[in-house]
């Protein structure tokens, strides 16, 4: 059944409800499309599909493809229900809502034919939304005159930035001449210093090589000594036999110096002339010299060892091999005529066994030569500080090149300081910080948001970090990357990238939305996808205009001390 309900326009101004005007329309009908029902006409659906008796309107038969026939009934699918709401927001319903017994508008207009006891509760919810809405706009008015504000101490940190910038140019020519000035003193101080070191050099080099040389020279005159001592016979020919004399190659210690211990001193040959031994067997024997040479007995007059043509002279027959048993037992004291260095050997030598069998006494031994050796190895330190490394003259220019070199460094350093200094500041230049600077007096500042396992920190324009709650450690989100919100809203997010690699995934990154808020706040932050993050922060740089006071220029220019 068609109805043509009288509904009554209010309007609302300063919290009084005025009625304003009476139209007829069909129910659920929006005031503007009253116009096209006209009881008086056949309805032309609104999509064109056809026309039909003005009866048919609303009589819960959908006619029209469009559902506009029936917009106060529930016969159409596609049909939308419009509430007037007189005191609050008109609200356009889809028409299976209609009587469906839920109330759907705030003026019950929707269910008329319903058992659901709807009651217009539009006044009330009107006044409560107006008084939200007049709260929002103080909000976003405050917060727009706090950008004002952000947009002149951003404009002055540029202003600063660019005569620090200025600044820090002169101060860098002023370092990099000084530096050029200590270069060349540097170098004139250098150039003398190492004549002076290669003079050095060459003279420790052959101080070396004589130190060498005469090292070599020791070592073949002990090592003919030991030749002379070893050969027994003295015939110039060192024999295993003669070895096996020796306890000393009693390498077992098994009481014998048997043939393969002699011939292992021999290396593996029978026999040795004094040529063989100090070219080959001298390296076998030498440990054993060196460590033990009170085992050797001396011949009976001391050779000159650096003699190479002397033959030694007999000291035993080869049959009257030497027994270190018998010397052990009653240690003797060599004759007196003997080379008074070998006779302190030999008698050493004597006193060999009983000092061995004593374990302690050559702990003890051991002991005291370790605390010699630290003391050596002290002494030494402190003589390496106290000697001058170099003559006096050449010392001298080691220090005034030290002095040089120090002072160029120093004057480097200071190069080096106010080119990173100037290089950050002329990169914070390159940064986009929004329309009017309004963002750049974000930068430096961090903000922080926990939740349960999380504590979140962004610094606009530098970074992203995550820290858990429990536990060490930070976990790079992003670095300052750009601004992704949309063409016409580009400063309404902000993208950090690159941030640490996700286990089996992509680095992570965070998203940042910026909306409008009378501080600069951090007010949440989620993680939609694994490693992706989404910041929502709050921050005047962002509030826009009411548009109640657009146009009122004041607005922009007033420095507002809030
Ligand atoms: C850490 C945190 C989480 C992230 C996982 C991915 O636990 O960074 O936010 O989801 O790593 O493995």
């Amino acid at each position: 059944m068609q109805e043509i309900l009288v509904f009554s326009l209010l309007c609302v101004a300063s919290g009084a409800v005025v009625r304003a005007a009476e139209v007829l329309r069909p129910r659920g009908i929006v005031l503007s499309k009253a116009s096209f029902y006209d009881p008086t006409r056949d309805f032309s659906c609104l999509d064109g599909s056809g026309t039909i008796p003005f009866s048919y309107v609303n009589d819960e038969y959908c006619d029209c493809q469009d559902g506009s026939d029936e917009p106060g009934t529930a016969a159409c699918p596609n049909g939308f229900f419009y509430c007037t709401n007189a005191g609050h927001t008109p609200l356009n319903i889809p028409s299976s809502r209609v009587n469906d017994g839920v109330c759907d508008c705030c003026d019950a207009s929707d269910e008329y034919a319903s058992n659901a006891n709807c009651v217009d509760t539009c006044r009330e919810l009107g006044r409560a939304a107006r008084e939200e809405a007049a709260k929002q706009r103080e909000e976003r008015l405050k917060g727009y005159q706090l950008r004002q504000s952000m947009i002149e101490d951003g404009r002055k940190k540029k202003k600063e930035a660019e005569g620090k910038i200025e600044e820090l140019k002169k101060e860098k020519e002023e370092a990099d001449a000084v530096r050029s000035e200590k270069e060349e003193i540097k170098k004139a101080a250098e150039e003398p210093e190492k004549l002076a070191l290669e003079e050095n050099q060459a003279f420790e080099a052959e101080k070396k090589a004589e130190a060498e040389a005469e090292e070599k020279r020791k070592d073949l005159a002990e090592a003919r000594t030991a030749f002379v001592i070893l050969d027994n016979n003295g015939d110039g020919i060192l024999t295993v036999g003669e070895l096996q004399s020796r306890q000393t190659f009693d390498t077992n210690r098994d009481g014998q110096v048997s043939m393969e211990e002699a011939k292992f001193y021999l290396k593996q040959e029978d026999s040795m002339t004094l040529e063989q031994f100090v070219t080959s067997g001298w390296l076998m024997v030498r440990p054993v010299y060196t460590m033990d040479k009170g085992m050797f007995i001396p011949p009976s007059t001391t050779p000159n060892p650096l003699d190479e043509s002397l033959t030694p002279p007999p000291m035993f027959d080869e049959e009257d091999n030497y027994d270190a048993g018998e010397e052990e037992e009653e240690p003797e004291d060599f004759d007196s005529n003997l080379d008074p260095e070998i006779s302190r050997y030999v008698n050493s030598r004597a006193h060999w066994n009983l000092m061995s069998d004593d374990f302690e006494d050559e702990a003890e031994d051991d002991y005291d030569h370790e605390d010699n050796a630290e003391d050596v190895a002290q002494e030494n330190e402190q003589k390496e500080e106290e000697e001058p490394k170099y003559d006096e003259e050449t010392q001298k220019l080691v220090d005034a090149a030290n002095a040089a070199r120090e002072q160029f460094d120093e004057a480097d350093r200071r190069v080096r300081d106010i080119a990173r200094e100037l290089r950050s500041l002329e990169e914070t230049q390159e940064k986009d910080y929004g329309p009017d600077e309004v963002f750049r007096i974000l930068e430096g500042n961090c903000y922080e948001y926990t939740d349960r396992e999380y504590t979140y920190r962004l610094c606009p324009f530098d970074k992203a970090i995550q820290k858990p709650k429990s536990g060490q450690g930070e976990t790079r989100l992003g670095q300052w990357g750009e601004w992704t919100g949309p063409e016409e809203n580009k400063y309404t997010r902000m993208l950090y990238s690159n941030g640490q690699a996700c286990w089996n995934g992509p680095t992570r990154s965070a998203d940042v939305h910026l909306s409008c808020g009378t501080d600069t706040k951090l007010t949440g932050v989620t993680e939609p996808n694994r490693c992706e993050y989404m910041f929502l922060i709050t921050t005047p740089a962002v509030c826009t205009k009411p548009q109640d006071l657009d146009g009122d220029e004041s607005l922009d220019h007033t420095h507002v001390e809030l």
